[in-house]
C-alpha cells in the first residue's frame, strides 16, 4: 500500500475548518507573546525522527507475543511501512537498521524501495548480543568485552561489517549497544572487561569513514543482572572521550535507573559536545520501550528544553533522533505515529519557553517564577501548531485518524496476510 497526496488531501478535508480555527487562535496568542510562528513551524518541520527497522512488527515479552496481522516480512516491506508513516506525518524520513536482523540482500532494490518512499538510512546498529546461526564461537559470556580474544575479534569484525553495510546505504553512524556484563559477583573482572571493551571499540573506531560517528549506547542492566560493562552515561562518555572526536554518547530514555535526571545528563553531555543521539521511548519501571510521552511527558519536555538551550549555547553537533520502542498491544504503526507526535509536541513546548525570562528568574533566585515559566510552556496546548507544521509539509492534520480512515492496517493484512511476521526480538 502506498499513501498518495490525494489520500492525504481527501482525509484532511473534513478537518480543515476546525483545524484552522484552532490554529489561528493559538497563532494569535503565540504572536502576542512575541513568538514567531513561521519560525516555529519551520523548526518543527525540520525535526525528522528515524524509525527502527525492528519496531514495525509486534514486540513481546519473554512471556509471549501476540502478533497483529499484515506485519512486514522483508526489509523492503519495512521500508514501505516507514513510507506510510512518512506520507502521513512527513516527520520520519529515515530507517535505522539492526544487523543482522535486517541484513540487506539486494542493495539496488533496497535503495530503490527507500527512494520510492523518500526514506534515507540513519545509524546502523550492530548486534553482538545474540549468536548467529552460522557462528561457531558464542557471545554467551560477552562479545567486545570477552576474556577470549577470538570472540572479541569476531565481534569486532561484525561491527566492521555493519559499517561496510551502512556505507553502501548512505548511513553516517554506527550505534553500538553492548549487552556484555555479568549476572553474579565475581563472574568477571570489571577492570578487564572495560579495558577489553575500550580496545575493541578502538579497532572498530579506526574503521569508521571520516564523516561517520560512533554512538555508544549505555544501559544499567539486562540481559545481565549484576553488572553491565557500559552501564551509564559516565562510562559511555569516558569511552567516547578516549576514542576520539567521532565518538559520542547515545541516550536511550529507557536505560536509566528509576528517577534518574535524564535532562541533566543531556545538559552535561551537550556542554561537553558529546551528545550523539537518542533512542526515544517511555517507561515506568525499566527498559519498558513504551510509546514516547505515554508515561512521563513532562520529563520529555524538560529534555527538549535542555536540547533547545544546548542548540543555542553549545557547539554540540545535531544529534541522531531515533525511536526505540516495542509495541506489544497496539498496532506498531499507530504507536509510532503517536511517538513521533509526542516528540514533536515536546519540542514545540520547549521552543516556546521564554529563555530570557527564565535566565532572569534564575539570576534573581526566583524559584517560583522559574517553575511557572517552564510550566506555562508545557501547559500550552500546542497540538494545533504541530498539526499545522505537518499539514504545511504535505502530511495529515491528524495522522492517526487518517491512518484508520484510509484502512491502512486492513489493506496490509489483505496484501501480506494475517500471519505475516516481522523479524526482530
Ligand atoms: C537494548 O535494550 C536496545 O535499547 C538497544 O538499542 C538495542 O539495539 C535495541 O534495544 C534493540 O533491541
Ligand atoms: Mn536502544
Ligand atoms: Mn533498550
Amino acid at each position: 500500500m502506498k499513501i498518495t497526496s490525494e489520500h492525504i488531501q481527501s482525509s484532511n478535508k473534513p478537518r480543515e475548518i476546525t483545524h484552522s480555527r484552532e490554529f489561528n487562535f493559538l497563532a494569535e496568542n503565540l504572536e502576542k507573546k512575541g513568538l514567531n510562528v513561521e519560525a516555529l513551524i519551520q523548526k518543527l518541520q525540520t525535526l525528522q525522527i528515524a524509525i527502527p527497522s525492528w519496531a514495525l512488527g509486534t514486540g513481546g515479552t519473554r512471556f509471549g507475543r501476540f502478533s497483529g496481522g499484515g506485519e512486514p516480512a522483508t526489509l523492503i516491506q519495512k521500508i514501505q511501512d516507514i513510507g506510510i508513516l512518512h506520507a502521513l506525518n512527513r516527520s520520519s524520513d529515515s530507517v535505522s537498521l539492526h544487523i543482522p536482523w535486517d541484513i540487506p540482500q539486494d542493495y539496488d532494490a533496497i535503495l530503490q524501495a527507500a527512494s520510492d518512499v523518500e526514506i534515507g538510512f540513519d545509524a546502523v546498529n550492530s548486534n553482538t548480543f545474540q549468536d548467529q546461526a552460522d557462528q561457531n564461537l558464542s557471545y554467551k559470556f560477552g562479545s567486545l568485552a570477552n576474556h577470549d580474544k577470538a570472540i572479541r575479534e569476531l565481534a569486532i569484525e561484525h561491527n566492521k561489517e555493519v559499517i561496510r553495510i551502512g556505507e553502501k546505504l548512505g548511513s553516517k553512524a554506527l550505534t553500538v549497544w553492548l549487552a556484555d556484563g555479568s549476572s553474579f559477583p565475581g563472574q568477571h573482572s570489571f577492570r578487564k572487561a572495560l579495558q577489553n571493551t575500550y580496545v575493541s571499540l578502538q579497532e572498530i573506531y579506526q574503521e569508521l569513514p571520516p564523516d561517520w560517528k560512533m554512538l555508544v549506547e549505555y544501559k544499567p542492566y539486562e540481559p545481565y543482572f549484576y553488572s553491565t560493562v557500559i552501564q551509564d552515561w559516565g562510562t559511555s562518555f569516558l569511552l567516547a572521550n578516549k576514542l576520539g572526536e567521532k565518538a559520542f554518547t547515545l541516550v536511550d530514555l529507557g536505560h536509566h535507573l528509576p528517577n534518574t535526571n535524564i535532562e541533566q545528563i543531556v545538559a552535561t553531555l551537550m556542554t561537553e559536545e558529546k551528545l550523539g543521539g537518542f533512542h526515544f521511548n517511555d517507561s515506568k519501571y525499566g527498559d519498558d520501550d513504551l510509546t514516547v510521552g505515554s508515561i512521563k511527558p513532562y520529563q520529555l519536555f524538560l529534555i527538549f528544553n535542555e536540547l533547545v538551550v544546548g542548540f543555542e549555547e553549545t557547539a554540540n553537533p545535531s544529534p541522531a533522533w531515533m525511536i526505540d520502542a516495542s509495541h506489544n498491544l497496539k498496532d506498531p504503526l499507530e504507536d509510532l505515529l503517536q511517538s513521533v507526535e509526542a516528540i514533536k509536541l515536546a519540542y514545540a513546548q520547549a521552543l516556546i519557553v521564554d529563555q530570557n525570562a527564565l535566565h532572569a528568574a534564575q539570576a534573581s533566585h526566583d524559584v517560583t517564577l522559574a517553575q511557572e515559566i517552564l510550566q506555562d510552556a508545557y501547559r500550552t496546548d500546542l497540538r494545533p501548531l504541530v498539526r499545522e507544521s505537518i499539514r504545511q509539509s504535505g502530511g495529515a492534520i491528524s495522522p492517526i485518524h487518517s491512518y484508520r480512515e484510509l484502512k491502512v492496517r486492513e489493506t496490509l493484512i489483505k496484501e501480506r496476510g494475517k500471519d505475516s511476521k516481522a523479524s526482530g526480538l
